[in-house]
């Protein structure tokens, strides 16, 4: 079919609606509350009009773009003066019960209202009523998500995720007209309802009415005490996102420059997340082999994603003797820094707080669990995102980009393995494992380390691993979003599943899509495969791949830990979840 935008001729199909076709033609139109990655078209911002002239019409008609089909002959013109002014129009009302304190928002200079309101050409708000925004629910207990209605432009972008990628359902539209109001199901705090804390309703919220809990300051508190020892770890997935924030390559691994950074501002050890994945391994793998030879409980399910976690407890408690009791290995780094790390380098316990980076909202959560509280103090204390990270930075005039690289100097906790850093890919925790499940159960390596079945984008894989003619085969699968888990519970439950161990990531893409990571104006996905990407090229470029083959963990059993399910490591790496 052909049409014309702004007089330049476009061929289009059928079903394509004027948005579409603008935008496959190099036409730019605002949008604050369509997603197309996330198939979300609800018309309710109305900044993407446009004049149309249909081909048997004599007048021309201002129209939503997204939710108009774009018909044969019909011409379209988007920068017509009544379009601009009719759009400027529209952003001043989206303003006028808009809270305007935009120089505190979190979001400020990231914002699509921001953007929006700069590209109509808006030089001042005419319209300004408090007494509409502020009675709005403002939401601080959870300690992952924030949730500020006085800015929620309602377009509906995190009612979708919740309910369609995550099938958790949390938040729903409440009220009509200008009462209209995203609200918690059944009007419960945010921390008593559903709600996982996995933070994908952060990453589509277009401006700051939805936002992970600030714990920056919490940071600066530790760093900045010369009484205490700051030992900060960053997660796997965090080195091939970060560089986003700085404009540096997508899925660029800035691991040296995040080194440096730390040290910049005055941190006095700076470990790896990575090196306690290897650790995780070394434990879950064991445990692993002691459920199937001892009839455990099984499928045993993987325990590092805290999204998950809730999400087990909240909905299928009767199954939380499935969650391997192996900690994650944020808690379990915490954990041996406060431990073994400090008889290593002689350092007072007391003294020693412990900062996560961590692409996660959920962490935060799981560091505060009493579980992980050791003599009344936390094995990790302050959790912060990695847009948290790069907004500390920022503050202190440190652009990542510019800094040289550096390399860890820790000599007890910071190598890792190939198989450590793809923790951060759905998919990744098991292929880690079953590198070293398969060693341990035949002694022998595994010949092609990339398992490729366990790799991809669909929401389940799955995949069979040899354990020899004592354990023989066992199936494994590899589930993320928790709509996917819903159904494999479900499955589970009803007794029709083939399953021996399940890893299960609550984020699309596992930790590299997690609700911390800097997020992508107009788009729910936006880097995600090029983050894949880097961490596989991490592990491709490492020497050692397989977490039971990484020096530093084995000193640490030799000196330390002496066995995988020993004696210290129950004490300090295994935990019980709540049923
Ligand atoms: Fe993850 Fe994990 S991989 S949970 O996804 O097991 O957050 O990156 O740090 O703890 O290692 C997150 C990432 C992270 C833990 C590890
Ligand atoms: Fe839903 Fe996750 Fe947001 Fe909670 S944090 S409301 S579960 S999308």
């Amino acid at each position: 079919m052909i049409g014309t935008i702004n007089g330049k001729k476009v061929e289009f199909s059928k079903d394509q609606t004027v948005l579409e076709v603008a935008r496959a033609n190099g036409h730019f139109i605002p949008t604050l509350c369509e997603l197309a990655d996330l198939d979300h078209t609800p018309g309710t911002c109305r900044v993407c009009l446009v004049d149309i002239k249909r081909r048997n019409d004599v007048n021309h008609r201002i129209v939503t773009s997204c939710t108009t089909p774009m018909e044969e002959g019909m011409a379209v013109l988007t920068r017509t003066p009544k379009v601009r002014q009719m759009q400027r129009l529209q952003v001043e009302l989206l303003l006028a019960d808009h809270n305007q304190d935009c120089a505190s928002c979190v979001r400020h200079g990231n914002c699509e209202l921001q953007d929006v309101a700069q590209f109509v050409g808006l030089e001042q708000t005419r319209y300004n009523y408090p007494e509409f925004y502020e009675r709005r629910t403002r939401d601080y207990s959870s300690p992952s998500v924030v949730r500020d209605m006085s800015k929620c432009i309602r377009c509906f972008r995190c009612v979708k995720v919740c309910r369609e990628i995550q099938g958790i359902d949390a938040l729903v539209i409440t009220q009509k007209g200008l009462e209209t109001e995203i609200s918690v199901r059944d009007h419960l705090p945010l921390n008593e309802s559903d709600c996982i804390s996995c933070g994908q309703c952060i990453l589509v919220c277009p401006v700051g009415a939805l936002a992970g809990r600030n714990n920056i300051e919490d940071a600066m508190d530790l760093i900045y005490n010369p009484e205490l020892i700051t030992v900060v770890q960053f997660a796997p997935a965090v080195r091939t996102a970060m560089g986003e924030e700085f404009n540096m390559a997508k899925g660029e691994n800035v691991e040296a420059k995040m080194i440096t950074a730390l040290k910049r501002l005055g941190v006095d050890v700076v470990l790896d997340t990575n090196f306690a994945a290897d650790l995780v391994i070394m434990e879950e793998g064991s445990e692993l082999l002691h459920r199937l030879k001892n009839k455990g409980t099984l499928p045993m399910f993987t325990s590092c994603c805290p999204g998950w976690v809730n999400f087990v407890e909240k909905n299928y408690p009767e199954m939380t003797p499935n969650i391997s009791t192996t900690s994650s290995p944020q808690q379990c780094l915490g954990a041996m820094a406060k431990t073994y790390l400090a008889e290593k380098m002689d350092l007072d316990p007391d003294r020693i707080r412990v900062i996560s980076i961590m692409p996660c909202t959920a962490k935060k959560g799981e560091a505060q669990r009493p579980e992980f509280q050791r003599n009344g103090r936390p094995d990790v204390d302050v959790v912060l995102t990695t847009r948290e990270f790069s907004r500390l930075l920022k503050r202190e005039g440190l652009d990542l980009a510019k800094l040289e690289d550096s390399q860890f100097d820790n000599p007890w906790m910071t190598d890792y393995s190939g198989a450590a850093v793809i923790f951060g890919n759905t998919g990744g925790v098991m292929e880690a494992a079953v590198r070293t499940v398969h060693k341990l159960v035949t002694g022998n390596e595994l010949d092609a380390v990339e398992y490729t079945d366990l790799r991809g984008d669909a929401l389940r894989r799955e995949a069979t691993v040899d354990l020899g003619p004592a354990l023989g085969e066992v199936k494994l699968a590899v589930v993320h979003t928790l709509k996917e888990a819903r159904r494999l519970m479900d499955e589970i439950k009803s007794g029709n599943s083939p399953y021996g161990f399940v890893e299960v990531m609550a984020c699309p893409g596992g930790c590299q899509g997690g609700g911390g990571q800097p997020r992508s104006k107009h788009s729910y996905h936006g880097t995600a495969r090029e983050r894949s990407q880097g961490i596989y090229n991490i592990d491709k470029n490492r020497t050692i791949r397989q977490s039971h083959n990484n020096p530093m963990i084995k000193r640490l059993y030799a000196d330390f830990l002496k066995k995988p399910l020993g004696h210290k490591s129950h004490e300090l790496l295994h935990t019980t979840y709540r049923d």
